[in-house]
C-alpha cells in the first residue's frame, strides 16, 4: 500500500475518532502493548516432535495441504516468517510435545527442561515470550481418562507429567524474565451415557491438588475446559462448571476457549463473571464452526464481541490473549497471520469504541441513541488506524502479505513433502 495515501487517511481518521471522544493514538499505543501467545501447533497439525502416532484426546485436524513442517528448524522458521507480518511483541505457546528430543524417546514422565533450553535460546534470540502446556493427548496412555483415571498408576503417570512441566515452564519463564503461563487442558470424558461422574470429578480434582502443591514465582497455571471432544461427546470430566470453580476456589486462571462452549453461548459475556472470582483469564481464541472445529480466527461477531468486552471492563491486564485453531486445509502461515491479525484488529475495534459514551447513554436510559451509536461505530474508519499500526511496525500493511506468503510458498514450504 502506498505509504502517503496511509497517512493522509490515517489524519482524517483520526480527527473522526477524536469527534467521538477516541484517542486513536493512544488506542495504538496500546494495541502496541498487546502481546498475542501464538500457538505453535497450527504449524503441523498438532504432530509434534515425540512420534509419529496419531492424533487423539478427542481433537481432529483436517486438512492436507502441502508444506507442513517437519522439524523443529522448519517449525521455527514458520514461525519468524509468520511474525515478520505481525506488529508488536508476541509469545510462542509450545506444547510439552514440541521439545528437542533429539530423536531419543523421551517418554512424557521423563521430561525436563533440558528439552527446552533450545526453544529458551530461540526465543531470547528472536525476542518472543514463551507459554506452555502440559500434553495428555496423543500417547498410548491417553486413552479416554487421564488424571481422573480411576487406574492409580496411570493417574500417577499424568501427575508426573504435569508436574514436569510446571517446572519447564517456571525455568522459561525466570530465563526470559517474564511469568510463563502454562495450560492445563486434559481431554478426559467418556463417550457413552456415564454414572461415575462424581467419581472422575473428584479424582481430576485429588490429582490438581497434587500437581499445584509446589508454588513457583516465575510461571502461572491456566486450566480449560471443554464442552466435549470428538469420540467422548457423553461427558467431560473438565467440564466449565469444575474449572471455574476449582479456579476460583485455588486462585488459579480460567482458559476460555472459544470453541468449547455450546455454539450459542456468548465467550464474551462470561469475561466479566470470571474476573469477579479468578485473577485472571487466557483465551485461546479460535472460530469453532458448528462444533469446536478450529477455523481460522477471523474478526466475526463472536471474536469482536469478545475483544471489546475485554476493553469495556478495562481488562486487558488481566486477560491474556492466546490462539488456538488448526487448519491444515490452507497455507499454514497464512493461517497464523490471517488468525493473529484478526485476533489484534478486534482489540483495536474494542479500543476504538466511544465506551464512555455508550455507557453514559445506557446508564441514563437513552437505548435508542446508544444502539445507534453503536451502529455508527461500526462504519467509522478503523481500516485507516489499522493500517497505521502495520505501517509504524513496518510490516505490509492492508493485503500486502499475501503476495509474500505465496513468495515463501513457492520457495520454501513447497519444496517439503
Ligand atoms: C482442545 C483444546 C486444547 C488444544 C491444544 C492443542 O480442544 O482446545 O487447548 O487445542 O492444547
Ligand atoms: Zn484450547
Amino acid at each position: 500500500m502506498n505509504e502517503a495515501m496511509i497517512r493522509q487517511a490515517y489524519e482524517i481518521a483520526r480527527e473522526r475518532y477524536a469527534e467521538l471522544g477516541i484517542d486513536t493514538e493512544k488506542a495504538l499505543e496500546t494495541l502496541q502493548k498487546v502481546q498475542i501467545s501464538i500457538h505453535c501447533w497450527q504449524a503441523d497439525d498438532v504432530a509434534g516432535f515425540e512420534s509419529t502416532g496419531d492424533l487423539t484426546g478427542g481433537i481432529q485436524v483436517n486438512g492436507n495441504y502441502p508444506g507442513k513442517a517437519r522439524n523443529i528448524d522448519e517449525l521455527r522458521a514458520d514461525l519468524v516468517k509468520a511474525l515478520s507480518f505481525i506488529g508488536g511483541s508476541h509469545r510462542i505457546n509450545l506444547h510439552e510435545i514440541y521439545g528437542e528430543f533429539g530423536g531419543k524417546k523421551v517418554d512424557r514422565d521423563e521430561v525436563s527442561i533440558e528439552h527446552f533450553q533450545g526453544w529458551i535460546d530461540w526465543a531470547k534470540a528472536n525476542g518472543v515470550k514463551l507459554d506452555f502446556n502440559s500434553t495428555s493427548f496423543s500417547h498410548p496412555k491417553s486413552g479416554s481418562l487421564s488424571l481422573s483415571n480411576p487406574d492409580k498408576s496411570i493417574r500417577d503417570f499424568w501427575i508426573e507429567h504435569t508436574k514436569r512441566c510446571r517446572a519447564i515452564a517456571n525455568e522459561m519463564g525466570r530465563q526470559l524474565d517474564d511469568q510463563c503461563i502454562m495450560n492445563l487442558w486434559v481431554h478426559d470424558g467418556q463417550k457413552e451415557m456415564t454414572v461415575n461422574r462424581m467419581l472422575y470429578r473428584s479424582l481430576l480434582k485429588q490429582s490438581l491438588d497434587e500437581i499445584f502443591t509446589t508454588k513457583y514465582d516465575h510461571m502461572k497455571d491456566c486450566l480449560e475446559s471443554k464442552v466435549f471432544g470428538i469420540g467422548l461427546e457423553a461427558m467431560t470430566v473438565g467440564s466449565s462448571d469444575f474449572y471455574t470453580a476449582y479456579c476460583a476456589q485455588n486462585n488459579k486462571i480460567v482458559t476460555l476457549d472459544t470453541g468449547h462452549f455450546h455454539p450459542t453461548e456468548s465467550v464474551g459475556d462470561k469475561v466479566s463473571s470470571v474476573l469477579l472470582f479468578c485473577p485472571e483469564i487466557m483465551l485461546h481464541v479460535s472460530r469453532p464452526m458448528r462444533w469446536d472445529s478450529d477455523h481460522v480466527t477471523i474478526m466475526d461477531d463472536a471474536t469482536l464481541e469478545l475483544c471489546m468486552e475485554i476493553t469495556r471492563c478495562n481488562a486487558l491486564d488481566r486477560v491474556h490473549i492466546g490462539l488456538d485453531y488448526f487448519d491444515g486445509s490452507i497455507n499454514r502461515i497464512g493461517a497464523y497471520v490471517v488468525g493473529t491479525r484478526a485476533t489484534q484488529k478486534s482489540v483495536l475495534r474494542g479500543l476504538l469504541e466511544p465506551v464512555a459514551k455508550l455507557s453514559e447513554l445506557e446508564l441514563t436510559d437513552r437505548n435508542f441513541q446508544k444502539l445507534a451509536l453503536m451502529e455508527e461505530a461500526k462504519a467509522m474508519p478503523f481500516g485507516d488506524v489499522w493500517n497505521m499500526f502495520c505501517l509504524r511496525n513496518n510490516i505490509p500493511a492492508g493485503a500486502d502479505f499475501i503476495k509474500e506468503i505465496e513468495k515463501y510458498e513457492a520457495e520454501v514450504t513447497s519444496k517439503r513433502n
